[in-house]
This record gives structure tokens, C-alpha cells and sequence, in this order.
């Protein structure tokens, strides 16, 4: 069976959770404590040296760390990803998209807020970057309103691991002070991913399974 070690308060592996269950895989799921730095010790560092979760863990014991890589994965021959070579490279789009510019705020103000002993601590440079990531998210959340005002979901009318990709950590944007009331699209979608079948919340804890 494919094992996830995964933390509940990460999006990134809130989207590999999230797909998980949309497709009703059965799987391991093995909490990493990140306060305890568990993705930082020299068991997990042979899993994935970067120290991140999520990773999945194939069947012969391949490690697939990166949570965009792992969606490709799971997705790839069902409907969550498109088998178009124009509608592949848009959902790629999004997914790039959602690293470079979208994460980097709205996934870190949160971070930075829920764990204020994450990121600098003097203080006049944590708000500079604050006030920046705040600037950034909020014109990200605008480019997927704009988006959004003109179709159901981001690739093909269709939900696909784009949608996953971007979901994870706009549900949860409110939690770094994000105001979503003034993206009407972004909310909408919002409510139709929520209602698919399968859906769980970020909250939802798949069974545990601590290693050893
Ligand atoms: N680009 C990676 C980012 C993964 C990442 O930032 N993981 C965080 C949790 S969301 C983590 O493992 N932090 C613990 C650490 O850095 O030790 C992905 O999309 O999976």
C-alpha cells in the first residue's frame, strides 16, 4: 500500500490528502511532527533530503516528495488530469503558477501567523515581508478572481489537480488574515470544490500511522 507522511496543518499535503480521498485510494498516513522537526531527522532526511513533507511512498518504496509531483502522479489516467497536451501544459501552468507566487504569500502569511516563532523575528523585518506577501496574495486572489468570473474552474470547465493545486491554501488564506468577501469567484469556487463527492476538510485526519 502507498504510505503519505504528511502534517494536518500543511496545504501542500492538505492537496495530496485531498486527492486521496476525491479518488478513494486506500493509503498509510504517517504524521511528521514539524514542531518536533521529525522532517528534520536522519530517518526522514533518507526519505527526503530536502526535510519536506508531503512524500509519498510507492509500493516498492519510492519516495515522491514534492506535493504538485505527487497530484501528477496520483491523477495521471483519471480525469483529474486532462489528457490534452494544451489542457496538461495549463493545469503545469497553474501548478508553477501556485509555487512561484501563490504559496510564497498566502501559504507563508499563514504560516507565519498560526507560528509566530517561524520566520524572522526582528521584528521591523518580519513586517516588511509581511506587509509584502499581504500585497502579493491579495493581487494573486484577484488574478484567480478575474479567472474564475469567466469559467467554473481553472483548466478545461472541469475540476482538475489544478484546482487541488490552488485550493489548499486559498480555503485557508482567512487563517493569515486574508479577506476572501471581495472575490466573489475565488469564494464561489471555493463551494463547488467543497461539494464534490469524496471531499474532506483540511482537517480531516486520514488513520495514523507512527513509523516503528
Ligand atoms: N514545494 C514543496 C514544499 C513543501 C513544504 O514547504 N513543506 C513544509 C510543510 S508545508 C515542511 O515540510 N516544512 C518542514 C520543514 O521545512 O522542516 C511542496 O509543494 O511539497
Amino acid at each position: 500500500m502507498i504510505t503519505l507522511h504528511d502534517n494536518l496543518v500543511s496545504g501542500n499535503g492538505y492537496k495530496v490528502r485531498l486527492l486521496l480521498a476525491l479518488l478513494g485510494i486506500e493509503h498509510h498516513w504517517i504524521d511528521i511532527d514539524l514542531d518536533k522537526k521529525e522532517s528534520r531527522t536522519p530517518e526522514f532526511l533518507a526519505v527526503n533530503p530536502a526535510g519536506r513533507i508531503p512524500v509519498l511512498v510507492l509500493e516498492d518504496g519510492t519516495a515522491l516528495p514534492e506535493s504538485n509531483a505527487i497530484l501528477n502522479y496520483l491523477a495521471d489516467g483519471t480525469g483529474w488530469l486532462p489528457s490534452g497536451r494544451l489542457d496538461r501544459a495549463q493545469v503545469l501552468r497553474w501548478q508553477c503558477y501556485e509555487q512561484y507566487e501563490h504559496e510564497p504569500a498566502l501559504a507563508v502569511v499563514r504560516a507565519w501567523t498560526l507560528h509566530p516563532e517561524w520566520g524572522p523575528q526582528d521584528p521591523a523585518m518580519r513586517a516588511a515581508l509581511l506587509a509584502e506577501k499581504r500585497e502579493k496574495g491579495t493581487a494573486v486572489l484577484g488574478v484567480m478572481d478575474e479567472v474564475l468570473r469567466e469559467a467554473p474552474f481553472f483548466v478545461a470547465g472541469a475540476p482538475t489537480i489544478a484546482d487541488l493545486t490552488l485550493y489548499a491554501y486559498t480555503v485557508v488564506a482567512p487563517e493569515g488574515g486574508f479577506d476572501l468577501a471581495p472575490f466573489p469567484h475565488v469564494t464561489a469556487w471555493l463551494d463547488r470544490i467543497a461539494a464534490l463527492p469524496g471531499y474532506v476538510p483540511i482537517t480531516h485526519r486520514p488513520g495514523t500511522h507512527r513509523p516503528g
